[in-house]
């Protein structure tokens, strides 16, 4: 092992900043990082936290990494905003709400953009949460915008998932148009200190207890309608929470990390950790099989035949199937020399 991955597991800021960095910008060295680390990793309790824009995400995650830090826990952040493929305002605005608690050397803080694919985003998210996981952090906190087929492959990294909400604005509604009740272990409604805020708590509660519009909540993931939960508790006994914060008067913070701690200790004792480490380890592997024979078959097939070949189903000289099949012939017999 390098004297970087070295100082990393040792919990070195700057090298874990300089091996994050690395990992981000190639997937060689993301490969050969996660294969050295990967040993070292599995400790670390990972939050995802994820609402619509404005629902105070990065006034939370700052609010309540102050109260982890006088527990004496190390806390890693994430905060990824897709929708900024240049580190755009948003960022910048949660770099300077987040700056005091900078200089603390239990606090990393990473903001990462997508720079090309949503998909790549996921992927690289995934190789982060890992080497802060390796790197010794109690919790890594992902913050997530809530909507699209990314943020929902993000939540999917996480042990437990929080859903933040704010009054008004139909926001409820919004949330399960996107999809993001399902995937809540824990609700939070934060600007309590807004006029609302009680209707927005009853309404998340009634809906909890109704089950969500053409699907069936099962904590964290979606499930058949067969598993239908009549009264707001998920399939696997756990009882999703709705919680008040104000984020900016730090308020219900010591709840919201208790919470945390109560749905680490059912995961637990439930089997739903092993389980869902199961399922996020298979999901892993398979994008990783998938790339890699895409990058086989990129490798072995000249690029002018795949273009042919296309033509001719586009023609109708040739149906896809078979076009598929000689692909993969091609693939095969390149593979074996
Ligand atoms: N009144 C009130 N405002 C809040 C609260 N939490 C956050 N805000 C404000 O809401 C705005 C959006 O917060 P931000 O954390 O950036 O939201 P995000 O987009 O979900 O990350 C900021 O102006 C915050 O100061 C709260 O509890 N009460
Ligand atoms: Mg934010």
């Amino acid at each position: 092992m390098n004297d970087l991955l070295e100082q990393v597991l040792q919990g070195q800021i700057r090298a874990i900043a300089r091996l994050i960095t690395q990992v981000e910008n190639s997937p060689a060295a993301a490969e050969q990082a996660i294969q050295a680390l990967y040993p070292h990793t599995g400790n670390a309790h990972v939050v995802g936290l994820t609402g619509s824009p404005g629902a105070g995400k990065s006034t939370v995650v700052n609010a309540l990494v102050k109260t982890l830090r006088q527990q004496e826990v190390r806390v890693g952040i994430i905060a990824v905003d897709p929708t900024s493929p240049f580190t755009g305002g948003a960022l910048l605005g949660d770099r300077v709400r987040m700056r005091d608690l900078s200089g603390d050397p239990g606090v990393y803080i990473r903001s990462m953009a997508s720079r090309g694919s949503l998909g790549g985003l996921a992927r690289a998210t995934a190789s982060v949460i890992k080497v802060l996981d390796a790197a010794g952090f109690d919790y890594v906190l992902v913050e997530t915008v809530g909507a699209g087929q990314a943020e929902v492959e993000i939540a999917n990294a996480a042990h437990t998932t929080v859903v933040i909400e704010a009054p008004g604005m139909g926001d409820e509604i919004q949330s399960i148009k996107a999809g993001i009740l399902e995937i809540a272990d824990i609700l939070v409604v934060n600007k309590a200190d807004r006029p609302g805020a009680d209707r927005t708590v009853r309404s998340l509660k009634m809906m909890l207890h109704l089950g969500p519009v053409g699907g069936t909540r099962q904590s964290g993931r979606i499930s058949s309608p067969a598993a239908a939960n009549p009264n707001g508790s998920a399939s696997d006994g756990w009882n999703i929470p709705v919680l008040e914060t104000v984020a900016t008067e730090e308020k219900g913070m010591d709840a919201l990390a208790e919470m945390l701690v109560k749905h680490m200790a059912h995961l637990r004792q439930s089997g739903e950790w092993l389980k869902r480490e199961k399922e996020r380890s298979w999901r892993e592997v398979e994008m990783l099989l998938q790339q890699s024979f895409m990058s086989q078959f990129q490798a072995s097939v000249p690029q002018d035949m795949r273009d042919t070949l296309l033509t001719a189903v586009a023609e109708r000289k040739v149906d896809p199937y078979t076009a598929v099949h000689q692909l993969l012939e091609k693939t095969e017999s390149k593979r074996k020399g």
